[in-house]
């Protein structure tokens, strides 16, 4: 009985707070602009997924020799999986083809509609090198951008800017395809991309969280670290800048004067003690100790870090092109 009363009295409190905040304030919540009502509704990227793209490219890359390298018939098929995905959820896709010691293609997928005096561009690359399957390099990136590009056009995004995404070919042979694709760019085409952001590598087995230094790099680029610091922060993951200079395929963008950024978790190098106790995973052992190797198979993936990623690439995509 006194318990009964005193949750009675504990409501009747609730309610006269309500009715004086209304009061006071004059109306409900204000409402968001279509800015921040986009940036809010960013969403959560289911990671079993992008995990279904990955064995997609792990079954590509076994039915063809066992890697998706450039000039082997494993990229074209890799790359074909992605554009069919595309072009059934309604992305005008085209192939940009190059040679370089073989065909290459680049994959670009531009989402109609948004204002293409601003295009932002999301990418990866999507060869592998030929001694495996490239699983964690870059089917993570390749991956996860995909299921990104999907859920744009199951949610019919209505962005601001114009989104274009981009899946890069030969960037194991020195960054070729990106490199075409810059330089094939009249500079009045090249002054419309408002911002280019890299995914290649971001599903470490023993992952670091790393977004891409915008020291050094064009102005513009501070902002795409600043939003990527704070969605990790925001699920309280610990972050650190690294310097990927010129081994990624921002590298071509930043030449050209376009503000770039990225995520990263982290390839030959070893976790320090003081990022295993951040992160979690072993101290002494390689971010991926299968790079570059026949062993970056489906198993050497982690499934945190390919989520948590998927997920910094959703939220770059909606706050970036709001
Ligand atoms: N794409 C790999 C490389 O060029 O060595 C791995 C890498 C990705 C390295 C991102 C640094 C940053
Ligand atoms: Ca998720
Ligand atoms: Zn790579």
């Amino acid at each position: 009985m006194r318990l009964r009363l005193a949750l009675v009295t504990l409501s009747t409190v609730t309610l006269t707070v309500a009715v004086v905040y209304g009061t006071a304030s004059g109306a409900q919540a204000p409402e968001l602009s279509p800015k921040q009502a986009q940036i809010a509704a960013a969403p959560d990227i289911p990671v079993a997924d992008v995990q279904a793209h990955l064995t997609q490219l792990q079954g590509i890359a076994d039915a063809n020799g066992g890697n998706r390298a450039h000039g082997q018939p494993g990229y074209r098929a890799g790359l074909d999986y992605i554009k069919g995905a595309l072009d059934a959820a309604g992305f005008t896709t085209q192939l940009q083809e190059f040679s370089a010691g073989g065909t290459g293609w680049n994959l670009i997928a531009d989402w109609p509609g948004g204002d293409e005096n601003q295009t932002m561009m999301f990418g990866g690359h999507a060869d592998s090198v030929s001694a495996g399957p490239g699983i964690n390099d870059n089917g993570s990136g390749s991956a996860g951008l995909l299921e990104v590009a999907l859920t744009v056009a199951e949610q019919n995004l209505q962005p601001a800017k114009h989104l274009r995404f981009a899946w890069w070919g030969a960037e194991e042979l020195g960054l070729i395809g990106s490199s075409h694709y810059v330089s094939s760019l009249p500079q009045a085409e090249l002054d419309k991309i408002a911002g280019y952001v890299n995914f290649d590598m971001i599903g470490s087995p023993n992952p670091g969280y790393f977004v891409y230094s915008s020291n050094g790099q064009p102005e513009g680029s501070a902002a795409f670290e600043q939003m990527l610091n704070n969605h990790y922060a925001a699920v309280s993951i610990p972050t650190e800048p690294v310097d990927v200079g010129g081994r990624s395929d921002h590298a071509a963008f930043a030449d050209g004067g376009v503000p770039t950024g990225g995520v990263f978790s982290g390839a030959e190098e070893s976790k320090s003690a003081d990022q295993a106790a951040k992160w979690g995973g072993t101290a002494g052992e390689a971010f991926d100790e299968c790079y570059h190797s026949s062993c970056d198979t489906l198993d050497n993936i982690d499934a945190t870090a390919l989520d948590n990623n998927s997920d910094a690439i959703a939220d770059a995509v909606w706050t970036l092109t709001a």
